[in-house]
């Protein structure tokens, strides 16, 4: 990212696919449009096998070629060589030391580039969207689960173990539960879609997910304004919380919920409780829904 020539939006080619938590996309782009996109449910519970040949079935019904460039972006931290582990185990509950790059190289015969899906979504916004030419940013998914990625004078902060940025399972006052993660009272464990879901299946509302509540929310039934009330104020703080720390000139806000009719409106008015100089900028992913499958097929 710093010291190559920046891709143009015109050259990005190639297949991507984007893992996430409830959804997995998949994409051929050529010369930076999406030509073909395939969207199938992911099984959280289902076998490393099973998730990974679901990534290949993806990549064969598009047509995949031998020299196509081929990108994954995963919900879950991906170590420095390679390794697949999901940090809230509730969501992809048997991904545990998986060897993504390797399987996928011996598999398609050629290098794979696999990353996070929110770092691979701030990627593609910093390059093609919201965040361009903002040398400090950090991106929040509100989506299953509540991921993160931060870009610091233009570096993408990243660990060995693939943990750094996923500023979800820091805490949040607004959090009474434990997090798949095994933390206590993490902002993922209240604001993140799971979270809302199970807050409204424990109170007896009839409904099956995060989607349904915000329906719910949309038709004005109070009882799930209130739970994505709290999700929002959650995500506020932790936007401040991150200004405290890292002083940033952005925060990009994407994910199923995090672009749902409304919510980051909410976001940016429990963000303006806060004293001045804690309200980062926020604005919501250009990108949308295919930020991450731009910024998987960057190079990194
Ligand atoms: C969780 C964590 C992150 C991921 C984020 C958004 C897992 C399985 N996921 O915080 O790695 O980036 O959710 O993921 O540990 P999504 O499933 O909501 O797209």
């Amino acid at each position: 990212m710093t010291n190559t020539k920046p891709i143009e939006f015109h050259q990005v080619t190639g297949l991507s696919v984007d893992f996430g938590g409830t959804k997995t996309l998949a994409a051929r782009l050529h010369n930076g449009k999406i030509v073909k996109q395939l969207q199938i449910a992911t099984e959280g519970d289902a076998t490393v096998d099973r998730q990974i040949s679901s990534i290949i079935d993806l990549l064969q019904q598009l047509s995949i070629t031998t020299t196509d460039k081929v990108a994954v972006a995963v919900a879950g931290r991906i170590t420095a060589t390679g390794v697949w582990e999901a940090v809230n185990s509730k969501t992809l509950s048997e991904v545990k030391g998986v060897p993504i790059c390797e399987i996928l190289a011996r598999k398609l015969n050629r290098r794979v580039i696999v990353k996070n899906d929110a770092l691979a979504a701030l990627l593609g916004e910093a390059a093609f969207g919201a965040a361009r030419g903002y040398p400090r940013v950090a991106f929040i998914t509100v989506s299953t689960g509540i991921g993160g990625a931060i870009v610091l004078d233009g570096i993408p902060l990243v660990s060995a173990d693939g943990i750094a940025g996923h500023i979800g399972f820091s805490t949040s006052r607004y959090a009474t539960e434990q997090c798949g993660c095994g933390r206590m009272q993490t902002v993922e464990s209240v604001a993140s879609g799971r979270a809302i879901a199970a807050s409204a299946i424990a109170g007896g509302h009839p409904v099956n997910d995060a989607k349904e509540v915000y329906a719910a929310h949309l038709k004005g039934l109070p009882w799930a304004t209130a739970l994505i009330q709290v999700s929002a104020k959650a995500t506020a703080e932790l936007c401040a919380n991150l200004q405290s720390i890292l002083g940033l000139d952005l925060i990009v806000i994407g994910g199923g919920i995090g672009l749902a009719p409304g919510y980051l409106a909410m976001v940016r008015q429990s963000l303006a409780v806060e004293p001045a100089i804690f309200q980062v900028k926020l604005v919501a992913t250009e990108l949308a829904a295919n930020a991450a499958l731009y910024g998987a097929l960057l190079d990194d």
